[in-house]
């Protein structure tokens, strides 16, 4: 937990990038035949994971080349250790409002119904200062969540579904004047509703292979269009009951606190100030890189959303105009969605390049200065311009 505290000090503090990051060395990836990267000018060149008593790995967007992240390049994050659960023993426990308490093996679960779906995500706390390091995307393998439910048999009071990991550690829960230190499970939840619906699925294998350890095996939740933070590794239980669950990483940790309304001053009194569970993914464009192709160059970026259909991705270099961006044809509705630019005549010099997406319910990515009266650094969905200097 001290480390915890220490980084939210930290971030506290503006000194985010200090927390996630350490410099390091890392490849660039292979390009075709006279293609060349134009490296971006304020990006620190080589970075991966910070240290932090945690295994984290970040993915350098830079080497974007595709739908799928290779699962050994996928990113991780956790707030405790990476439990290792032996598959053979392993069992997921249906406990609470169900109908019979149910335990079901790995067998049981790869017996049932499969389904696979491409989806991409990103951390809650991912964002421009940590160049979007903390996404990914992936084909997911695994078992509708309704499915399990149906089979445990869902009592007519249930409402919420509790999903509790294996990994635990101590937390420092503030009541009142108390500061309480409780070592407890990962746990999350979702509405009833939510978890009936046909995406979300108990997951036991990324891009065909069988999940590894740091990413939650045997069995983790996917909610796709969700932050990462939904996606609870190590599923060890789900818990059914009728009242909202309030843990920590549920209620406390993982939300917003934005200014409506009034001057947004703290003690204006017209401001409402509205707290918020991080949930669905706030639409985001990002450039991932910059690739010079014969005479012109492609400006290559992705797009993380719910699943709402996307209206246009824009592209503005410089002071023009914002113009159209290409997606592409491979996109599925929960995956990250690739898109490309075409930069005819590029002049030599330093240039500001920037992304934005609209989607088709009217949602535009938010410029920073239109971000900033959310107070809290997560959901941070801000344009992110990048700099280069073409040769
Ligand atoms: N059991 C468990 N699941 C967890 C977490 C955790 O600390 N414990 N962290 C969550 C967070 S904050 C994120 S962003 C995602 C990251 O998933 P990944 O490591 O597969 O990229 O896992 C989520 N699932
Ligand atoms: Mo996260």
């Amino acid at each position: 937990m001290l480390k915890e505290i220490t980084r939210r000090e930290t971030l506290k503090q503006g000194l985010s990038l200090a927390g996630f990051l350490a410099l390091a060395d890392l490849a660039m990836p292979a390009l075709a035949q006279g293609e060349t990267d134009v490296p971006f000018t304020d990006y620190p060149m080589n970075f991966k994971v910070g240290g932090n008593g945690v295994p984290r790995r970040t993915f350098d967007v830079r080497t974007l080349d595709g739908l799928i992240v290779p699962k050994d390049q996928f990113f991780v994050v956790q707030h405790f250790n990476q439990p290792e659960l032996d598959p053979n023993a392993y069992r997921l426990k249906l406990t609470g409002m169900v109908n019979k308490p149910t335990e079901l093996s790995l067998a049981d679960l790869r017996k049932m119904r499969s389904t696979e779906m491409v989806v991409g995500y990103e951390c809650s706390g991912d964002s421009p200062r940590i160049f979007q390091a903390l996404s990914s995307c992936g084909r997911f393998t695994g078992v509708p969540l309704r499915d399990v439910l149906s089979h445990a048999g869902v009592g007519p009071k249930a409402h919420e579904v509790v999903f509790l990991g294996a990994d635990r550690g101590e937390q420092e829960v503030a009541f009142r004047q108390q500061n309480l230190k409780l070592n407890q499970q990962f746990a999350r939840s979702i509405t009833l509703e939510n978890a009936n619906r046909p995406e979300p699925m108990l997951a036991y294998a990324l891009n065909g292979e069988p999940l590894t350890v740091p990413q939650g095996a045997p069995i983790r939740v996917i909610m796709p269009g969700w932050y990462g933070v939904a996606n609870v590794k190590w599923l060890s239980e789900i818990h059914l009951q009728e009242d909202r669950f309030v843990g920590n990483y549920q209620a406390r940790w993982y939300r917003s606190i934005v200014g409506v309304g009034g001057t947004g001053e703290e003690a204006d009194l017209n401001t409402q100030w509205m707290e918020t569970e991080v949930t669905r993914m706030h639409l985001k464009s990002a450039i991932a890189r910059v690739r010079k192709m014969g005479n012109s160059h492609q400006i290559l970026g992705f797009v993380l959303n719910d699943g709402t259909p996307l209206k246009s991705v824009e592209v503005k270099i410089d002071d023009g105009p914002w113009q159209k961006a290409t997606l592409d044809p491979a996109n599925t509705k929960y995956s990250w969605k690739l898109f490309t630019y075409r930069w005819e005549s590029a002049t030599p010099g330093e240039h500001t390049i920037v992304s934005r997406v609209t989607d088709e319910e009217g949602n535009v990515q938010p410029t920073v200065e239109e971000l900033s009266r959310k107070k809290t650094f997560l959901e941070d969905n801000s344009q992110f311009p990048r700099k280069l200097t073409i040769g």
